[in-house]
This record gives C-alpha cells, sequence and structure tokens, in this order.
C-alpha cells in the first residue's frame, strides 16, 4: 500500500481560498474502518434478530457483508434503522428508549491519530470534539419507502452547517470532517459545494416542507449558488469542510448503498452551537489529563444526555424562524 499522505500548506491554501478540501488517501480503510465495519455488523445482527421476532423479516441474510445486508434487511423488514447506528441523539422526541451507537470503534475513529494530525493542521494542537457527528448510511432512494427519507438515509438539501447550530458558535472556527466508508459519487449521493462559498456570510435557512426533505433546514433556492461542484471520493479520502460552506448531500439514484461519517472538530473552549449534546477534549499538548481516552465513559455522556433530554422535553437548535421571504 502506498504511504498515507498528510495535510500540506497547498491544502490549507485550498481551504482557505475555497471553503475546503479534499485529503487522498489519508486514513487507511483496513487498518481505521474495519473495526468499525464490525462493530456496525454487530450491530445489524442486533437490528435483523430484532426485526425477524417481530415478524418483519423472514431471511436474515447471515454472512453477506454489511452494505448489502442492511440494503436487503431494511427493503423487507421496512424497519428504521437510522438512530440505531447514528452517533448523535435527535432533535425532538427523545424518550430514554431513542436509538443511538456509542460504540468503542467509533469512539476511536473520533480518535484516529492520523485524522488528529490533520485536524491539528486546522485548528491547532488543543482539540474538542464537537458533538454534531453523525454516520449517514444511505440507501438507493428508490428502494427507501418514503416515510424513512431523513437527513440520515436520504438527501441532504442545501445548507452551511453554521446554519444548523446555535448562534453562540458563530466567531467559532468550527471544522466538519467527511469520512467516506464506500466510494461516493454523482450517482449514489456523494457531497456537492459551491467553492468559495464561505467567503459571503451565512445566508437564511427556511425549514423544508418538501416530502423528499421534510423538516431539514436548508438555504431556500434563490439563495444558494449557483456554482455547485460534486466531490467523488473514495475510501481513505477525507474532505474538510469550512462551517459557512453551501454544501449539500446528493440524492442517491445508484443501486449501491452511500455510508459516511462526518465529525466535527474545534479548538478547546468555545461553544460547539449544540450545548445539550456532550463534546469532549480529544487531544491536548497542554493538559494531556484532560483527554477522555475511555470509551465506555463517552458511551455514558451521550446515555446521561438521553436521560436528561428524555425527562427534561425537547432542545432546540434551530435559529431560523421561517418568517423570511425566501420561506414563503
Ligand atoms: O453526508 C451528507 O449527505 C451530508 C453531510 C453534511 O452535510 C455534513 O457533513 O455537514
Ligand atoms: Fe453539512
Amino acid at each position: 500500500m502506498s504511504p498515507l499522505s498528510t495535510v500540506t500548506a497547498g491544502d490549507l491554501q485550498h481551504f482557505e481560498d475555497q471553503g475546503y478540501v479534499v485529503v487522498r488517501n489519508l486514513l487507511d480503510p483496513d487498518r481505521h474502518f474495519s473495526p468499525v465495519v464490525k462493530e456496525y455488523e454487530e450491530l445489524l445482527d442486533g437490528l435483523v434478530d430484532q426485526w425477524s421476532v417481530d415478524g418483519h423479516l423472514q431471511d436474515k441474510r447471515i454472512g453477506l457483508p454489511f452494505p448489502e445486508r442492511l440494503l436487503q434487511t431494511v427493503v423487507e423488514a421496512r424497519q428504521p434503522y437510522d438512530l440505531a447506528m447514528d452517533i448523535s441523539l435527535p432533535q425532538a422526541s427523545i424518550t430514554d428508549a431513542t436509538p443511538m451507537h456509542h460504540g468503542p470503534a467509533v469512539f476511536d475513529l473520533l480518535r484516529t491519530p492520523e485524522l488528529l494530525d490533520a485536524v491539528e493542521a486546522f485548528v491547532g494542537p488543543e482539540i474538542y470534539s464537537n458533538p454534531v457527528q453523525h454516520t449517514r448510511i444511505k440507501l438507493p432512494e428508490a428502494a427507501l419507502p418514503e416515510e424513512a427519507w431523513t437527513g440520515l438515509t436520504a438527501r441532504i438539501d442545501w445548507h452551511q452547517d453554521l446554519g444548523v447550530i446555535t448562534d453562540d458558535a458563530d466567531t467559532c472556527l468550527l471544522l466538519t470532517v467527511w469520512i467516506p466508508f464506500t466510494s461516493a459519487d454523482a450517482e449514489n449521493g456523494c457531497l456537492a459545494v459551491v467553492p468559495g462559498s464561505h467567503r459571503r456570510e451565512l445566508v437564511t435557512h427556511c425549514t423544508s416542507s418538501h416530502a423528499l426533505t421534510r423538516g431539514q433546514v436548508s438555504i431556500p433556492e434563490p439563495l444558494v449558488e449557483p456554482n455547485q461542484v460534486p466531490l467523488p471520493m473514495n475510501p481513505g479520502d477525507v474532505l474538510f469542510l469550512h462551517s459557512l460552506l453551501q454544501h449539500a448531500g446528493l440524492p442517491n439514484k445508484s443501486d449501491r448503498l452511500r455510508w459516511s461519517f462526518d465529525l466535527r472538530y474545534q479548538p478547546i473552549g468555545e461553544p460547539t452551537g449544540r450545548e445539550w449534546f456532550p463534546g469532549f477534549i480529544v487531544r491536548s499538548t497542554a493538559d494531556p489529563d484532560s483527554v477522555l481516552d475511555d470509551a465506555h465513559a463517552w458511551s455514558e455522556l451521550w446515555q446521561d444526555t438521553r436521560t436528561r433530554l428524555a425527562a427534561g422535553g425537547d432542545v432546540s437548535f434551530n435559529r431560523w424562524t421561517d418568517e423570511s421571504p425566501y420561506c414563503a
């Protein structure tokens, strides 16, 4: 295998000029992704057993690789899988039974040294793992019943990441890190960006009422800039996004599954834009003892958060009122 790459001065310049950069071959899928895939295989084992017990599934498709097995079992069982696999909580209707996933392999992915070395080049050596973190396992949209379309399973409309967090984080340096686990292209729903759009301000977002993106907070069409560029990527490549860059997750029009993780990092001590959710110190030269390196403790932070939010009602991360004429 060719050696892994690192972030170069040219990459940082590209990020500054264009608001994003794709660094090819930054991670080794065999080494960095295999434990996560194994964890998700076990997670799917549990879901499949449950769907079978509940009478939703005849054929458990034991032995199929994860992407094909997920696709085929979800299509047959027509049961939700997105929250059970996501590494955050939803923004509404949280109960003690809301499914989520915070396993040790995912924790290690968040802490991958080669990834943090790259993040350090953007945000410096004191690094906080922001709790806005997701995995999005997108089935072919044609195979997905419409009621199952969410931002985790289907297309994501144009938005700026700063537009989906609270305004206390507006002046913070928040870096989005997008990691494809399968290849992603314009057909199966890679990300698309408007290069340079981070140089202008945060534009109005509206709550979508479209059937296919219902509830998503996104930029109304007239405000989306025209120069939209898809970013095909392979496993091992990593995309870094500025929080003001206009971007979208394209629809999966293929017959293949598209799986990615999107993680976020920022300098320690700044607001996260989702204060109700737990982040953690992932790297610190100044205070190495403050780093969280215990996967179980991380999982407990999320379990405690779920318990608290289930008891205390919903939180809102939405700064938009839909009063803009653009939202009509
Ligand atoms: O993966 C996607 O489709 C969208 C991801 C996204 O918007 C993000 O990572 O900020
Ligand atoms: Fe985004």
